[in-house]
C-alpha cells in the first residue's frame, strides 16, 4: 500500500493510492455550455469554462498515478419517474427538466446536454454514475461500488461547488470516507459561493474534510503539473 501526504487544509491529508477514488462531478455539457439546464436556471456558464481544462489536467495525473476514477453526471430517466415534482416545478416554464432545448431534453439521460463536456469522457475502465439527485451517493449504488474496491478515501472535483459537489462531500463525510476537495478544480455560476463552500469544508478542523490545490495534489503524486513544466 502507498501511503501519500497532500499539504491540505486544516492539515496534511494522507491517502493510500489504492484505497484512493478520484471523483468528478458533473463535468457536463447541460451545466457547462450554453442552452442547458445551467443556463435555463439563468445562470452565466461561461463562468464555467476555465474549470474544464483543469479537471482535464486532475484527471491526466490521476490517471497517470493509477487511482480509480469515478465520473457523475446528473440527469433523469426520459418519462421523468425519478425526477421528484418539487424539482421538475422550478425554474422557468417551457425550459424546466425535460423540456427540448437546443442540446436536446433538459437534463435527460441520452440526450447531448447530459453527455460529458468534450475533453472529459470516462477513459476505458473508469466509473461512470448517473445521479438523479445532487449528491452522488442519494439513489445510485456508488456506496456499494466504492466498498466493493475497499475504497475508503475520495478526491473530489467538478462543478457546481455549493451544489452537487458539496451535496457529495457530505454524504461521502456522513458515510465514513476521508475527502479531499482539489479546490481549483471546482467552479460555481458564483465565484463568493465556490470560496465559501471551500471554507466550509476545511473549517472547525476539517468539519467536512480537506481541500488542496491541484499542484499541491500533484506534488504529493509525483507529477508535476503543466503550469510548472519548464
Ligand atoms: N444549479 C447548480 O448550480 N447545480 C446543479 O443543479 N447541479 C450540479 O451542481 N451538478
Amino acid at each position: 500500500m502507498t501511503g501519500l501526504e497532500v499539504d491540505a487544509r486544516p492539515f496534511t491529508y494522507g491517502f493510500p493510492t489504492e484505497r484512493t477514488a478520484l471523483v468528478v462531478i458533473d463535468m457536463q455539457r447541460d451545466f457547462v455550455e450554453p442552452g442547458g439546464f445551467g443556463a435555463s436556471l439563468g445562470n452565466d456558464v461561461a463562468q464555467l469554462a476555465p474549470v474544464v481544462p483543469r479537471v482535464a489536467e486532475l484527471l491526466a495525473s490521476a490517471r497517470k498515478a493509477g487511482l480509480t476514477v469515478v465520473h457523475t453526471r446528473e440527469a433523469h430517466r426520459s418519462d421523468l419517474s425519478d425526477c421528484p415534482a418539487s424539482k421538475r416545478d422550478r425554474g422557468v416554464p417551457g425550459m424546466r427538466i425535460g423540456d427540448p432545448g437546443p442540446m436536446g431534453r433538459i437534463l435527460i439521460d441520452g440526450e447531448p446536454g447530459a453527455d460529458f463536456v468534450a475533453g472529459l469522457e470516462p477513459a476505458t475502465g473508469e466509473h461512470s454514475v448517473v445521479k438523479p439527485g445532487k449528491g452522488a451517493f442519494h439513489a445510485t449504488g456508488l456506496e456499494g461500488w466504492l466498498t466493493e474496491r475497499g475504497i475508503t478515501h475520495l478526491l473530489v472535483a467538478g462543478v457546481t461547488t455549493e451544489v452537487c459537489v458539496q451535496s457529495t462531500l457530505r454524504e461521502a463525510n456522513d458515510r465514513g470516507y476521508r475527502c479531499l476537495l482539489v479546490e481549483d478544480c471546482t467552479e460555481s455560476y458564483f465565484p463568493e459561493f465556490r470560496r465559501a463552500t471551500v471554507e466550509m469544508v476545511v473549517a472547525q478542523g476539517g468539519i467536512v474534510g480537506w481541500a488542496a490545490p491541484l499542484a499541491a495534489l500533484q506534488s504529493a503524486l509525483g507529477c508535476r503539473g503543466i503550469h510548472d513544466r519548464t
